[in-house]
């Protein structure tokens, strides 16, 4: 059954109403102006970007590719929305929506965003939210970005609306559906490129609707974290694939990886084990646990698989406070996950923006709150083989501890990395990814 997007809509249009409402309040201005954003141009060109919508816009209105609208919202009013629709013979312009949402708005088309004039409040009491300063510092602003109403915003963003929660599954579906089509044509033989492409076609995204750029690396290249390129020919022999993907719904985000091998061998059934792992990871998540006890768990479980396959000698808890796991996995074990692919306000102590201080043991982790009742946030352990680190760790004391040969056995399936899009609720969490992947799968 797809979910009723008009009555979840209705809701979260109200709760974001109530947010700016405390934070208007909060930082002391009466009126709110969200611009949608501008176009901008390649350096001595007349070639634009991809448009990347301003973030907190497309929270308010499911809008995500049209340029020079504006949102301006006064508590206790209707919000008005000024509406891009030129006349524009070079371009296909956006005919005034009428869905679901637009009966929530005020809605003006107009043929550029200094037509909105007209639609304004008293600017010396207004804050703007906007990638541009023009038009809105002549117009009299009384602040553009201010720190204190953005990181207001940012702090609450991190519990998701019902509304939310529907298009995060919807773009988990979406993404599930892509990744079974990859996987297809990784066993098929195709290269990464081809892979790409059966990817995009079954998300039915272009390269700019993905709200990240895909990772799809076959054999060493997996070992390459964001690796950034598609080899137009496959490899003589394919032996693994990992590939990190994510599709978009109505703005918001899913981000996916898998790791698949070609043979039924010891890095299969490594991959099999870090499948287990990642799952007792998610199943650790409670309401009130702070998200870097999950990046502990994580190391430990590394610890684990590092021992049972031959790698690594010595008790879990010592290859941890040594330094060999950070080796095998260097990255953060997730991140808030919503209509920013690395959501926001993941660092702030409270809706101020006090900075909670980044853990020593973990430089990279982006997620430091204590999680909370739908806080949406990946889960995403990884175990790779990177030769830069593999050689830093090899000459430290701690080296001595590694079987360097079977190392070598598994440097060319590159890595592994395994990740889910989770939601926590209160007696534990509800998984996107999974249920996703097996509807997709029955399609
Ligand atoms: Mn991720």
């Amino acid at each position: 059954m797809s979910p009723d997007f008009a009555s979840l809509y209705t809701d979260h249009i109200a709760a974001m109403r109530r947010l700016a409402d405390q934070a208007l309040a909060a930082n002391g201005f009466d009126h709110l102006l969200i611009h949608s954003g501008a176009l901008n141009y390649a350096f001595l060109d007349d070639n634009a970007y991809p448009f990347k919508v301003n973030p907190h816009f497309k929270r308010w209105v499911p809008v995500t590719d049209n340029p020079e609208c504006l949102i301006i919202y006064t508590p206790g009013e209707t919000p008005k929305l000024a509406f891009y629709s030129p006349v524009d013979f070079w371009h296909k312009t956006h005919p005034v929506p009428d869905e679901y949402w637009t009966a929530h708005f005020e809605i003006t088309p107009v043929g550029g965003i200094r037509e909105a004039k007209a639609l304004l409040p008293d600017m010396k009491r207004a804050a703007v939210i906007s990638e541009t300063a023009e038009p809105f510092a002549e117009w009299g602003a009384a602040a553009i970005n201010p720190e204190g109403l953005i990181n207001h915003f940012h702090f609450h963003f991190a519990k998701k609306t019902g509304y939310e929660l529907a298009c995060l599954r919807e773009a988990s579906l979406i993404g599930a559906r892509a990744h079974l089509a990859a996987e297809r044509a990784f066993r098929d033989g195709a290269s990464e490129f081809d892979i790409h492409l059966a990817y995009l076609r079954a998300a039915e995204h272009n390269e700019h609707q993905v709200p990240y750029s895909n990772i799809i690396a076959l054999n060493e290249h997996a070992a390459i974290l964001h690796y950034q390129y598609q080899e137009r020919r496959p490899p003589a022999e394919a032996r693994s694939f990992l590939i990190d993907a994510g599709a978009s719904f109505n703005g918001y985000s899913s981000d996916i990886t898998r790791t698949y091998a070609r043979e039924r061998n010891d890095f299969q059934h490594m991959i099999e084990r870090m499948n287990e792992a990642q799952l007792a990871m998610c199943a650790a998540l409670r309401p009130g646990m702070p998200y870097a006890d999950l990046q502990t768990i994580a190391h430990r479980h590394v610890a684990g698989i590092l021992i049972e396959f031959g790698i690594a000698r010595g008790e879990a808890d010592e290859l941890v406070a040594n330094g060999t796991t950070r080796a095998f996995f260097p990255h953060g074990i997730g991140h808030y996950l919503g209509a920013q692919v690395h959501d926001v306000g993941g660092k702030q102590a409270d809706e101020k923006g006090t900075p909670i201080p980044q853990p020593e043991a973990h430089p990279f982790l982006r997620t430091l709150r204590t999680v909370d009742v739908d806080h949406v946030f990946t889960v995403e352990p990884g175990l790779y083989f990177i030769p830069s680190l593999l050689e830093q760790l090899r000459a430290t004391p701690a080296g001595r501890q590694v079987d360097w040969q079977r190392v070598e056995y598994f440097r060319p399936f590159g890595g592994i990395r395994i990740e889910d899009n989770i939601r926590v609720t209160a007696d534990g969490h509800e998984n996107f990814t999974r249920p996703a992947f097996e509807r997709a799968a029955a399609e």
